[in-house]
């Protein structure tokens, strides 16, 4: 396909409710929109950086700019006959993984499209839903309970819990009591150090099917002790950018499971290469989520389809975000279900263009 033009957007949709996690609070989701243009085609991908570097370093203005100065740019007018053939020119441009995912994803959607083809399928996954849980923010126990009962009502496989410091045992603890039986894990986003060790092994009595994230964004080595001295799994999802993270996280036992995000490791070929590496030592992995809207959901759930997504992903009902999507499809799960969008060929979900305008913060064409 031949890329002729760009689309770049701002995008700020309101949260239903404001999500609390260990580095922040989230009361909207503010992202950039991509829409790549050939051939009488639209390839669509939206970008996981926050405003603030609070996840990891890229942020939406730093993406922007970088997007509409060096990366489009560099695209636009070529033609790339396979994802592989992009991966040339995005390869050797260090870091700004999230940045070089829209990109990445965006003509995936394009080159499946003009291979009239869904995105599984050209990702070689199979499938038409896939196992969804729940990522319940901080909050006090009570609404944490009131949570959990929704969640386990509506029939979702996994419950994860976001802790922090002074926000984990207690909570822990309580929706345990009320809920032997289900499958539970916990979200730390970097918040503990190895002082805290004791705090983790207090977590191991719980029967948590793993721990994620407890340590630094940019760590792998400390993790490796922290493992050593649980039961219970470690899941890395900040720490992991690519496949050589992953061989060096499994090789060193710094995790026993990799939460991937196509949206932070740099595209679906890097999310497949950490897909594959992880099969190879007998890790399941499992797709999480940035709150996308639903382009980037419709992302997650093709990619989720691979045979080795064996754990429940993030990737739960829009609706339980967003009052209104930006696009004509309601990406909706049933008991614990995700259908796989399928409005088409490509992520199979198609952009309500009316009201993605009306919550366009900033739009430029760019070819
Ligand atoms: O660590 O998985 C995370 C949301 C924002 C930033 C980081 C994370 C999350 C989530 C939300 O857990 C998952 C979702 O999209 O539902
Ligand atoms: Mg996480």
């Amino acid at each position: 396909v031949r890329i002729e033009a760009a689309e770049l957007r701002i995008v700020n949709l309101p949260l239903v409710t404001p999500f609390v996690i260990s580095t922040g609070t989230m009361t909207g989701k503010t992202f950039p929109l991509l829409v790549l243009k050939g051939e009488g085609l639209e390839g669509v991908a939206e970008g996981v950086m926050d405003p603030q570097p609070d996840y990891l370093e890229e942020t939406v203005p730093g993406a922007m700019a970088f997007l509409r100065e060096q990366l489009l740019p560099a695209i636009i007018g070529k033609r790339f006959t396979s994802p592989y053939e992009l991966a040339s020119i995005l390869d050797p441009w260090r870091g700004n993984r999230m940045a070089k995912a829209v990109v990445e994803m965006a003509f995936w959607d394009l080159w499946a499209k003009s291979l009239g083809l869904p995105l599984k399928a050209a990702l070689g996954g199979v499938g038409d839903n896939v196992d969804v849980g729940v990522s319940l923010g901080i909050a006090p126990v009570e609404t944490t309970l009131e949570r959990v009962e929704e969640a386990v009502a509506n029939g979702y496989k996994r419950t994860k819990l976001k802790i922090a410091r002074g926000h984990d045992v207690k909570i822990v603890e309580a929706v345990r009591a009320l809920h032997p039986g289900i499958k539970l894990t916990v979200d730390a986003n970097t918040d503990y150090g190895l002082a805290d060790l004791p705090v983790l092994q207090a977590l191991d009595d719980f029967a948590l099917d793993y721990i994620e994230q407890p340590l630094a964004y940019d760590d792998i080595h400390d993790h490796a002790k922290v493992q050593a001295a649980l039961k219970t799994a470690i899941c890395l999802d900040e720490s992991i950018r690519s496949a050589s993270d992953a061989r060096k996280a499994l090789e060193l036992g710094a995790a026993r499971v990799i939460n991937i995000k196509v949206g932070r490791v740099g595209g679906f070929m890097a999310a497949r290469a950490i897909h594959d590496v992880s099969a190879a030592f007998g890790a399941p992995v499992w797709c999480g989520g940035m709150l996308e809207s639903g382009i980037g959901r419709a992302h997650n759930i093709h990619l989720a389809t691979m045979a080795n997504f064996t754990k429940p992903g993030d990737t739960s009902s829009a609706s339980r975000y967003f009052k209104h999507d930006i696009i004509n499809e309601r990406l909706e799960a049933k008991n614990g279900r995700m259908p796989v969008p399928a409005n088409g060929p490509g992520i199979g979900v198609t952009l309500d263009r009316d009201y993605l305008d009306t919550v366009t913060m900033h739009a430029e064409e760019i070819r």
